[in-house]
């Protein structure tokens, strides 16, 4: 069932007459259309007797046309009221409009009033951002086919970073040129800001660049993640440059079989907090437990972090189709920080990665 009609579906299992879908990736995720519209409107009402349509600012309207949307796209232009042209279309194309869903994690309060201005007596309760979420937790093997791609790419993006650690190179020079090289590669964007951290700069989980320069005999970090199609990758290598200090050395190892050791014993039917525990009681044990600060992974697929979380607390079980990261860290303030991180799709037989770069503390010679 295309995800459209599973929505569809759910508007009649709730009885729910009209989805008013307001966030630009669920827009894309259900229409297949994909733009930022920053401040102006972009929406896709779906109805339970109805078609759907696509409304748009007039300038994207040919382009969402184009997209392969076979339902209607409407425009508005910059000085037009959309609310007004939407209820017209909406009132035009259905006469049960009562009990609406509306995206409570993303439908902003102006444009909630905006709408009730023109269907002041109709019910928004129903709540699509808990429908969606769920939806959006088991991906299709198209879905996962493209995250294998992004995952590629994330690859290439590693040899490119490994390649430019030198001494006197600052960390955000460095980051300049993963991403430089991942634009001549056809990578259109990034899925955030890439992070390159050396020696004690990368104690600080989610810090920098910073124009500090690469000195030898330190540990470097790269958490980097790239966009293909409207999903996202998102993985983490730490690398030597020169040796680093046996602290950091032993940090790494630690870390290294909390990620190897994570992704191998992670099954159907675990749950996401059973997960976390495998990787935390091994820096735990380590001496390191204190310094591991965050969660051991997040769901990945048309947003960087989504569900599940897996995490002390969460007691949802993993199951094929479910995308997430696996990426233990140690922290040691003023010393160095390490970060190993996977991202990949839960299958029958257990936890299948999308990036493949090797793991094993690479040493970049001193130059
Ligand atoms: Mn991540």
């Amino acid at each position: 069932m295309s995800q459209l009609a599973k929505l569809q579906k759910w508007l009649q299992d709730t009885n729910t007459d009209v989805a008013y879908i307001s966030d630009p990736i669920n827009v894309n995720y259900f229409s297949g259309y994909g733009s930022d519209p920053e401040e102006r409107v972009l929406a896709l009402f779906v109805f339970k007797d109805a078609d759907p349509f696509l409304f748009a600012p007039q300038l994207n309207v040919e382009e969402a046309k184009a997209s392969g949307f076979e339902y209607d796209v409407y425009g508005y232009l910059d000085h037009e009221n959309p609310f007004a042209i939407i209820a017209e279309k909406i009132k035009a194309r259905t006469k049960n409009f009562e009990n609406w869903a509306i995206e409570k994690d993303n439908l902003s309060v102006i444009r909630y009033q905006a709408i009730k201005t023109f269907f002041p007596t109709v019910g928004m309760t129903q709540d699509a951002s808990r429908f969606i979420e769920q939806t959006r937790l088991y991906k299709s093997d198209a879905e996962i086919e493209i995250m294998n791609q992004a995952g590629a790419d994330a690859d290439f993006a590693f040899q490119q970073a490994f390649a430019a650690v030198k001494t006197g190179v600052s960390e955000r020079d460095i980051m300049g040129q993963i991403e430089y090289a991942l634009k001549k590669h056809g990578v259109m964007e990034m899925s955030f800001s890439t992070i390159v951290q050396a020696g004690a700069n990368a104690a600080n989980p989610h810090g920098g660049p910073s124009l500090d320069l690469v000195e030898p005999n330190e540990l470097v970090l790269f958490d980097l993640g790239t966009v293909k199609d409207g999903y996202m990758s998102d993985a983490t290598r730490t690398i030597a440059y020169g040796t680093p200090s046996e602290k950091a050395q032993d940090i790494f190892k630690v870390c290294l079989e909390a990620n190897v050791t994570a992704m191998d014993k992670a099954k159907p039917g675990m749950t996401a907090a059973e997960l976390d525990k495998i990787a935390r009681d091994i820096i735990t044990k380590a001496g390191y437990g204190e310094f591991f600060i965050h969660r051991l992974g997040h769901g990945i697929g048309k947003s960087t972090h989504e569900f599940p979380s897996i995490m002390e607390g969460n007691n949802m079980e993993l199951q094929p189709g479910m995308c997430f990261s696996v990426e233990p860290g140690i922290y040691i303030p003023g010393v160095a920080g390490v970060r190993i991180e996977d991202c990949g799709h839960m299958t029958k037989d257990g936890f299948v990665p999308f990036t493949h770069t090797p793991k094993e503390l690479l040493t970049i010679p001193l130059s």
